[in-house]
This record gives structure tokens, sequence and C-alpha cells, in this order.
């Protein structure tokens, strides 16, 4: 057995005494990536298996509250005004009809309806529809998510007195990396956000896209970004670059699925209480790559034919590969780390 290999095991040990760690060091992350991929996918299993049904996943569905016209620069977004991709922008969507669309997704199986807007932050005037969507969701039974932009505090204590469950606000990649693919905000900014909404009390659904041209060195630093945080992420989203024409990583070539199967182990070991979800690009994934990801211990997913702009696979589809491996769906309030 090699140092690093050694390094690795005693890390992931660790955590299986100690539980839940904040001081991620960067040799020890770096030492998950560079495993043999079984003592890896083991070492995921064991986390996972300790704190999760590993055959429950849990199953969100989005929908675009506002679309389009977005003053930031995110070189990924099909919604940014800086780009030429073709989308149709809309203004805020009627509460009613977030209503009536997150009823049908809970028809369909979604235990959290994640509503989002491409905002770089929400007015002050928005924020009676929003509390009204959030607390019209909730009332049908389902947990609530909505990601926004940039909170103040005020909104934040705002969302939270609507009875809002998560805010997604994802650091996306590494803080070294973050300046070559936003430059209309910083790593920092982000941060402080995700500060708001725990100090609020919601529960933080923070990750990242992985296949945006970035180092292995880029995941390691954005998993510690986030395993490093004060309290892990209840949900971590990792996101495989669905690349749109027209936007700066439109022609970015694709991440090898094993380095994607591999950061969700990495994520699964740092945070083992957190709902790790295999986020975007599943429409563009195999169904061996998928139940990979399942094995190294993502346990959520979105369903739904869409996400927010661009396709995910269809209903049918995924529930084949449900009834293929055998897995369930995770009720609604299961996540051990929630609050
Ligand atoms: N405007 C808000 C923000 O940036 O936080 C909320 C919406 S934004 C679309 C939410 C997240 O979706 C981004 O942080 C990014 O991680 C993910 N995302 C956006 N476009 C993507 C793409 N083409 N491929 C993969 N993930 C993407
Ligand atoms: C997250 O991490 N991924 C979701 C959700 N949080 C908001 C968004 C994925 C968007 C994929 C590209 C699109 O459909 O526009
Ligand atoms: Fe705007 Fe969010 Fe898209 Fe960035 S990711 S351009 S902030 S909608």
């Amino acid at each position: 057995m090699n140092a690093l290999t050694r390094l690795a095991n005693a890390a992931a040990n660790a955590v299986a005494e100690v539980g839940v760690r904040h001081d991620w060091t960067r040799d020890e992350v770096q030492a998950f990536f560079d495993l043999p991929f079984n003592d890896l996918i083991f070492q995921a299993q064991i986390v996972h298996r300790r704190h999760f049904n590993p055959n429950e996943v849990q199953k969100s569905t989005l929908l675009s509250i506002k679309t389009g016209g977005c003053p930031e620069d995110c070189g990924y977004c099909s919604q940014s005004s800086k780009f030429e991709t073709g989308l149709k922008a809309s203004k805020l969507m009627e509460v009613q009809r977030v209503i009536a669309e997150a009823q049908r997704a809970k028809e369909a199986g979604a235990s959290r309806y994640c509503m989002g807007a491409a905002w770089r932050s929400p007015k002050d005037r928005d924020m009676d529809k929003i509390c009204a969507m959030v607390e019209g969701v909730k009332s049908l039974g389902m947990e609530t998510c909505m990601t926004l932009g940039m909170l103040s505090d005020e909104q934040a204590v705002r969302l939270k007195e609507a009875g809002l469950d998560y805010y997604n606000h994802n650091v996306d990649t590494s803080e070294e990396y973050y300046k070559e693919i936003i430059s209309t905000r910083t790593f920092a900014d982000r941060l402080d956000t995700l500060d708001r909404v725990r100090n609020a009390g919601i529960n933080v659904c923070s990750g990242g896209i992985v296949g945006m041209g970035e180092e292995e060195s880029d995941r390691v630093g954005m998993l510690m970004a986030l395993a490093n945080l004060p309290e892990h992420p209840q949900s971590v989203p990792i996101n495989m670059l669905v690349p749109i024409n027209g936007t700066r990583l439109g022609n970015s070539e694709m991440i090898d699925p094993i380095d994607f199967v591999r950061t969700i182990a990495a994520a699964r070991i740092m945070m083992p209480l957190s709902v790790v979800r295999l986020s975007a690009g599943r429409e563009n994934m195999s169904e061996e790559t998928q139940a990979l990801c399942f094995l190294a211990g993502a346990n959520s997913i979105f369903i739904g034919e869409k996400l927010l702009t661009t396709k995910n696979p269809e209903q049918n589809k995924d529930e084949r590969l449900f009834a293929k491996l055998g897995l369930e769906p995770m009720p609604a309030h299961a996540c051990p780390s929630a609050v």
C-alpha cells in the first residue's frame, strides 16, 4: 500500500469514527482522487451505508420561475444576457401556475420542488410573490427550495418566515478557478450568501459543476470549500456541465465519466450526512454511469423532463432505471442533517 492510499484510508476511517469533519486538508482530499477506483467506491459505500438506506434516492423537480435576461456572466449559463443562446426570456411566473406545476411534480413522485430565477439577486418588490410561492408549494406537503441569486439578511429571514426548507446557491468550482468562469461576482460573494442562508436557519443546498475545463485540483478545492464550511450543506448538487451553444463553455470537452464518479464519491465521504445530488447532465449520461454515481453515494436526482432550460431524462426512462437498480424514492424530510 503506498503512502497516499494509507492517507486516504486513514481519512475515510477518521470520518467513520468521528463523524462529520470540517478540517479537510488538500492532501487528504487529493488522496481520495488518487485511490484505485474500487477502493474509493468501497470507502464511499461504507460511509453511505452508515447514514443512509443505500437503495433510497431523493427526487426533486425544478421549475424556472423567471427565465433569461440575467445580468451575470456565468460562462456556462443559457440565461446570461451576455451570450446569444436563443433562449426566450420571460417574466416572473404567476403564483397559481407555480403551485399547479408543483402539484404535477408531486403526482410524478417528487418530494422537493426547486424554483429558480435568473437573477443576480431578488428585488424586494418581488419578495411577496416569492413567499406566496413557498407557502403554496409547502401546503402541498412538498419540501421547498429556491435559487434566486445573492440574498440580503432581510430577504433570507423573509424566506425562512415563509417556510422555505432549502436555498440553493452553488460555489460552482474552486476559489482559484471561479474568476475564469464568472467575472460579475466573486467566490466570497457566494460564501456571504451561504452565511446569510445558514444564519436564517434555512437548509443550504450548495455544490458545483464539473467538466468546465477545470483541473482535478479545482474539484479538490471545490469540495474542500463545501466540506470546510461551518456546517455541511444539507444538499450537495454535483452537476456535469450541460454545454450550451453560444456560451463561453459551449464547446467544452465532456469530462471522463469516471472522473465525475470520483467527485461524487469524494463528496459522499467528506459530507457523510448530506444528500448528494447527481444533478444536471443525466441526459448525456449512460445508465451505467448513473448506476456508478449511486454506488459512489449519490442519493438524489432531478426528475421531470426539464431542468431549468435544458432537457432531463423522461419519466419512464428514470422509472425503468430505478426498477432495474431496485431503487426507491426517499420520503420528504428524511435527510438526517436537515433542520
Ligand atoms: N441565478 C441563480 C444562481 O446563479 O445562483 C440561480 C439559478 S442558476 C441557473 C443555478 C445553478 O445551476 C448554477 O449555480 C449552476 O451550478 C447550475 N447550472 C447552470 N447552468 C448549467 C449548465 N449549463 N450545466 C450545469 N449546471 C448548470
Ligand atoms: C443545481 O445545482 N442544478 C440545478 C439547480 N441547482 C438550480 C440547475 C441545473 C441547470 C442546468 C442547465 C439548465 O437547465 O439551464
Ligand atoms: Fe444568472 Fe444564475 Fe445563470 Fe449566473 S447561473 S447567469 S446568476 S441565472
